[in-house]
């Protein structure tokens, strides 16, 4: 298991496609434990494709390289992490998405599939997403809960203003808002009127799941 979470880090880190493919297709077919393999092997090698691209070691193209090889990975791997997890009755309906701004979605994408893994409707808007869609689209689904994720620091501001516009249409108190992605914590959550903050996808459906408890 070690070896192939290993595998799985360093295909994501070569940004080869082929191999982080034929990685969660194996994972499949030897029935590994498929969140381990993608909190443990793929996002550890998406990370130090990061860290690696700040320290200047790695440039742009193959951050999107790593990115690609990443996104293969999930492609495969998410059905499974869906079918795999055990189904509630109507737990909620939460609307999740990036922030406008900001392109990153693997991590918000991650926390759709648990959620919806867990019982929840979700309604996915994707990245770069205006301000006004999250409102929008709460109000016309009825929904529990926005989840926002902000990668950026340039972004976050843009999860304080999905609060205000809450405000602004006096729904605030209807709708729990939840905040996510690498650059937020507890303390900016608070700090910008946030329900909660959720540091990974299995936090964040304790998070969702505490939040949206009837009675
Ligand atoms: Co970007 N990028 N990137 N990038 N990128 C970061 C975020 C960065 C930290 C890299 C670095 O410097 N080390 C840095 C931000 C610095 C900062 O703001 N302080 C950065 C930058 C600067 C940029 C660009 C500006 C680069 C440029 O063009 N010069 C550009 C921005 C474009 C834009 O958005 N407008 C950019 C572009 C890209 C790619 C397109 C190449 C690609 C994104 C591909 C995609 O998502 N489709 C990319 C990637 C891959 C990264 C890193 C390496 C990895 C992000 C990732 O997918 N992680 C990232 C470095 C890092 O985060 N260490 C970086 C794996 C994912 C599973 O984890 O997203 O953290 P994460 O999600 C976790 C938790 O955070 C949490 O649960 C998830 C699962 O455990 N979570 C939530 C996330 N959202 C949540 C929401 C919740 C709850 C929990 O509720 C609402």
């Amino acid at each position: 298991m070690k070896k192939h979470l290993e595998e799985c880090a360093q295909s994501v880190l070569d940004g080869d496609q082929d191999k982080a493919e034929e990685l969660a297709e194996l994972t499949l077919k030897d029935s590994l434990p498929v969140l381990e393999v993608i909190e443990h092997g793929f996002v550890s090698g998406i990370r130090e494709v990061g860290r690696l691209w700040e320290d200047g070691v790695l440039f742009l193209p193959e951050l999107v390289m790593g990115a690609e090889a990443m996104k293969k990975a999930m492609e495969i791997l998410q059905p499974a992490l869906e079918a795999s997890s055990e189904k509630q009755e109507k737990a909620g309906h939460v609307i999740i998405g990036t922030i406008e701004g900001d392109i990153h979605d693997i991590g918000k994408t991650l926390v759709a599939t648990m959620l919806s893994a867990n019982g929840f409707e979700i309604t996915d808007l994707g990245a770069d997403v205006p301000v006004a869609d999250f409102v929008d689209e709460a109000e016309k689904k009825n929904a529990d809960c926005i989840a926002i994720s902000a990668l950026l620091t340039t972004t976050m501001p843009g999860q304080k203003k999905v609060i205000d516009e809450l405000e602004n249409r006096s729904i605030r108190k209807k709708v729990r808002v939840l905040v996510g992605g690498a650059p937020c914590d507890e303390d900016w959550a608070e700090q910008i009127g946030a329900d909660g903050y959720a540091g990974d996808a299995v936090a964040a459906v304790a998070l969702v799941k505490r939040l949206l408890k009837k009675g």
